[in-house]
């Protein structure tokens, strides 16, 4: 049977937001003791601040691009997040607040409205733009002496994309 029918397609999109989420909060929840404090080189943000930062930039996209669904913009995009299972909570709410604007200007058949010429770019980005940070963020504790195992680190992260029986 197709695959192309829009019900399956959304379904398929919106589980690749909730995997990606959750690689997200997989990560944070993996770092080793003073992990949320390192940074690649002296002058570039900190673990933490990436972290919040995704979250800052999930919610202002949502503000700017399908404000219906917007719920508050953080105060700043960069700040310093102390708390982890916090920043956990927050990533899982901006997760709910992409998932819900992109599905919902899918259902309604609206274009996003500054940024985007079709929901599902927005999704794309914020996908890329998460995966560019992730990389940042395991740098990050590489250089710092905190380096993950990678046969620890890949099954909640990598596996999560290539779990067969997931969805
Ligand atoms: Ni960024």
């Amino acid at each position: 049977m197709s695959r192309t029918d829009d019900r399956s397609l959304l379904s398929a999109l919106l589980d690749s937001w909730d995997r990606n989420n959750t690689i997200l909060v997989n990560l944070l929840r993996a770092l080793p003791e003073g992990g949320l404090d390192a940074k690649v080189v002296e002058g570039s943000p900190s673990v933490a601040r990436m972290f919040m930062h995704i979250h800052y930039v999930r919610l202002v996209f949502v503000s700017e691009d399908a404000p219906e669904f917007a719920g508050p913009v953080p105060e700043g995009e960069w700040r310093n997040g102390r708390d982890r299972s916090r920043i956990a909570d927050m990533l899982n709410e901006s997760g709910k607040v992409v998932r819900e604007a992109v599905k919902g200007r899918l259902e309604s058949g609206k274009d996003m409205d500054l940024h985007y010429d079709h929901p599902i770019l927005f999704l794309q980005h914020m996908i890329w733009h998460e995966g560019y940070h992730h990389g940042q963020i395991k740098l990050a504790l590489k250089v710092t002496g905190h380096a993950f195992d990678d046969e620890k680190i890949g099954p909640v992260t990598w596996g999560v994309w290539m779990d067969k029986g997931r969805s």
